[in-house]
């Protein structure tokens, strides 16, 4: 029996609904879609009960996203819409169980919708996809590792494995996968954050030599000025409206830069707050800066200009911490502004007046996320963006720095403790000193490079902990491709999702114990440690009776695979059984190998963790080629649409996590029943004789190839001329995967040019 899957997603056969985008944030909606997602997976019971322990002290950390939780009132557990979704998908009541397998050939589910493939419920014991078999059948954890560490043992180079990371992992987690990967021999760690925030440190660590924002939840409280740059926190990190409405209630203006006007940056109800329910709401942003896709870096070399021309910056600061300001001066004393008001769409008017809200602001954050990040020139655009708060001193004070607003709960922690295809020295040696693995000082894949190798045949085993790369790459048919190559593809994962279902010649599916669920290992019960978006380090323990009681932890099934390997090939001197006994074990090693986790076993058990330091932060020290904050300078530029073609961006939806679907709607934007959309500023549709509710035929162009994919319906909506909107995974299969930023090659979710075909009926 052969199998017959694509990768890409399955076409929708009627049109979406539409209504007007919603003008408030949250409110009652909230509470409303919170009860359906809760209600109708857990139960009503289990939902009030697992939802009372979210991000409390002593509970589990929130799988929701990575924004942190003010430091001493964590006991409040802060209600959060889509952090509820995230829970409640995971604590769901349904299970796929051995029947399911029968009854569901591979091919068939392919076919299926993601929603569909989450909905069927968790994983609930492990299942091998054997050569030219179209079912999954049922194994048991030994062979699943015996026959993991068979393939291993066969290949040639210890390079032609890789093993994937997505950002759920817990610390303890993640560092050995890292330590597995390099005993084995490789770097090939490739990891979420290369589609994620992967410009973002890049740019930092050079600029100011760390990779990671300087700011924490108390700095919102005293700044005068926040800017939220690409990024919708009213989906992505609903919490962190809270902290903007109240730093506006201290003083600070919101501005808002966005090709949409996203509902969560205009007002606010806070569903725990009874009098602002009632209310109209608070609102959050003061100015909404309308920018076409990819505008960032000449919007930011205006303002720097503009600051420059009119002596408005901090010349102490610059003298004192700063290198490179000559230079930068010089480089930007001209520009270009007609090209500047080209690639923003805005008037130097504008720009010129938002440079004087900037220049008047005594202490400045600036916040981005995929906006900023997913585009050819995110790094030097980032630098640009840090260059305006270099100015102003806006580094290592009270209400001011950077703020790059991480995705997966744990993206942060995983990079922290050793997921990283290009370790440095330090840390090869760290590593070799608490452990006695000697890793390889190459460098290994990205999740680029490690997709092109697979479709080159160069790598053959491809493993991940958590994730789904099959949907979450660009390129979905390549990615495809790449995964048909392999030997052997193995999951560890908690729910289906379609990377299981396009995969190498065998697959395995590894089900593993959720954040929700109570870890017990030879000493007892296990909590593990996350690091959030803003360098704190704290625990987190699942309450919840696990799923199946064939599920095993992230943790012990790491200790298996490595143990079957150890059987065949003497690869560390460690004895992983004995490691996974007690996680306090994990955490030693992890004090021992990277800096700032001094004592960690004693301060991860205080009540509100620990913050890891922070050279910038701490005592404006940076660890930088020149030990100070550097100033780079780049030429300004945007990706260039030909005539006809529009720049496209692929963005999440209100109901879907990554890649996981949730349900087809995206309540503040008026659109539900379908996700196959394509989002057209109505002059633009106007200009094609095109209408909301036709049908579409997308293709993207790029180093001169042609992707297709058909049949979306379009959407009129507020968005700038030349400009479109998709929602991710559906549009990435348009996404070519050599179309990367440069430096990160990190892929070009956000600025993708295509042109529009209307399908005739
Ligand atoms: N509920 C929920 N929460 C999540 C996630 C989820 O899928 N669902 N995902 C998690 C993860 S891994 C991440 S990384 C974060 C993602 O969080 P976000 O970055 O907020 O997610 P996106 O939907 O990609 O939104 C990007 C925003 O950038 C804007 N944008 C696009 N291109 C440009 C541009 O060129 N310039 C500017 N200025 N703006 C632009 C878009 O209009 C959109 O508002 O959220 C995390 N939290
Ligand atoms: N076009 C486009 N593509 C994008 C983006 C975009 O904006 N546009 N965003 C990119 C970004 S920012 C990111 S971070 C990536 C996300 O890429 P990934 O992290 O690879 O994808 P997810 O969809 O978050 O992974 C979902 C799967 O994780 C598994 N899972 C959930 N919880 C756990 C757990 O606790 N343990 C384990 N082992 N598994 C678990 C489930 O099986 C689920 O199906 O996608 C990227 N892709
Ligand atoms: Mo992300």
């Amino acid at each position: 029996m052969g199998r017959e899957v694509t990768g890409t997603t399955p076409l929708e056969d009627s049109a979406p609904q539409t209504s007007t985008p919603s003008s408030v944030a949250a409110g009652v909606p909230a509470i409303l879609s919170t009860m359906k997602h809760g209600f109708s997976k857990v139960g009503v019971l289990s939902t009030v009960k697992t939802l009372g322990r979210v991000n409390r002290f002593g509970g589990f950390d929130c799988p929701g996203c990575a924004w942190p939780d003010p430091d001493n009132h964590r006991t409040i557990a802060e209600f959060c819409e889509n952090g509820a979704k995230a829970v409640a998908d995971e604590a769901t009541s349904k299970r796929i169980t051995n029947s399911f397998w029968e009854s569901h050939s591979v091919s068939e589910l392919s076919i299926r919708s993601d929603q569909w493939l989450n909905d069927q419920g968790r994983l609930t014991s492990p299942v091998l996809l054997d050569k030219d078999s179209d079912y999954y059948t049922p194994v048991t954890w030994s062979t699943a590792f015996s026959l993991i560490a068979d393939e291993l043992e066969s290949l040639s180079n210890p390079n032609e494995a890789i093993f994937y990371t997505s950002g759920r992992t817990s610390n303890e987690a993640a560092f050995l996968w890292q330590l597995l990967a390099r005993a084995f021999g490789t770097n090939n760690l490739p990891d979420c954050s290369n589609m994620c925030h992967e410009s973002s440190g890049f740019a930092l660590n050079d600029a100011i030599g760390i990779g990671k924002g300087t700011v924490t939840l108390d700095d919102f409280n005293e700044s005068d000025l926040i800017l939220v740059v690409g990024q919708n926190p009213g989906t992505n990190h609903p919490r962190m409206l809270t902290a903007l409405r109240d730093a506006r209630a201290n003083g600070a203006s919101v501005i808002s830069i966005n090709p949409l006007i996203e509902t969560g940056m205009k007002r606010f109800k806070h569903p725990q707050n009874p009098l602002e329910m009632l209310g109209s709401g608070s609102e959050i942003a003061d100015q909404h800066v309308q920018i076409q896709i990819n505008g960032d870096l000449a919007l930011f070399r205006g303002i720097n200009h503009h600051l420059l021309s009119n002596d408005d910056f901090d010349p102490k600061f610059i003298e004192n911490h700063t290198a490179g300001f000559d230079e930068f001066k010089n480089a930007i004393a001209e520009v270009d502004w007609s090209l500047i008001e080209e690639y923003t769409g805005l008037t130097r008017q504008y720009i010129e007046d938002l440079a004087e809200r900037i220049a008047s602001a005594e202490s400045m954050i600036i916040c981005w996320a995929m906006g900023i990040t997913q585009h050819h020139n995110s790094v030097q655009t980032i630098q640009e963006m840090l260059n305006t708060l270099l100015l102003g001193g806006h580094i290592g004070r009270p209400g001011a720095g950077v703020c790059p607003v991480r995705g997966h709960s744990n993206v942060q922690g995983d990079r922290t403790v050793g997921i990283n295809h290009l370790p440095s020295s330090d840390f090869i040696a760290n590593l070799y000193n608490s452990t006695g693995v000697q890793s390889p000082d190459s460098h290994g894949y990205d999740a680029v490079t490690a997709s092109q190798a697979m479709l080159d045949g160069d790598a053959k085993v491809f493993l991940s902990m958590g994730g789904n790369f099959l949907s979450a790459m660009s390129d979905t048919k390549a990615i495809a491709r790449a995964m048909k190559k392999c030997s052997l593809t193995a999951c560890v994962s908690t729910k289906l999702n379609r990377n299981h279902l396009v995969t190498g010649e065998r697959a395995l599916i590894l089900p593993c114990l959720g954040r929700t669920e109570i870890d017990e290992q030879d000493s007892g019960t296990q909590f593990v440690s996350v690091e959030n978006s803003m360098g704190i380090v704290h625990s987190s323990e699942g309450r919840n009776q696990p799923a199946s009681t064939d599920l095993l932890s992230e943790p012990a099934i790491i200790s298996g695979i490595a143990t079957a390997i150890e059987d065949r090939i003497s690869m560390s001197n460690l004895n992983w059984t004995e490691i996974i006994s007690d996680y306090d074990n994990v955490r030693n090693l992890i004090e021992e190998t990277i800096p700032g986790f001094d004592d960690y076993n004693s301060r991860v058990r205080r009540r509100s963790g620990f913050y890891l330091p922070n050279g910038p932060r701490d005592s404006l020290l940076f660890h930088t080629d020149t030990g100070r904050a550097n100033f780079r300078f780049h030429p300004i530029t945007a990706i260039n649409p030909k005539s006809g073609e529009f720049i496209m961006m692929t963005i999440r939806s209100h109901d879907q996590y990554n890649t996981t679907v949730y349900s087809e709607n995206d309540r503040y934007r008026g659109v539900s029943k379908g996700r196959r959309v394509v989002l057209m500023n109505p002059l633009d549709a106007a200009n094609l004789s095109l209408q909301s509710g036709d049908q579409l035929n997308l293709s993207s162009h790029f180093d001169g190839e042609i992707r297709q994919a058909n049949n979306w319906y379009l959407i009129e909506y507020n968005i700038p001329r030349g400009n479109l909107a998709t929602y991710f995974p559906e549009a990435n299969e348009l996404i070519p995967l050599t179309s990367t930023a440069y430096g990160s090659n990190t892929p070009t979710s956000k600025s993708v040019r295509v042109t529009v075909e209307r399908i005739q009926d």
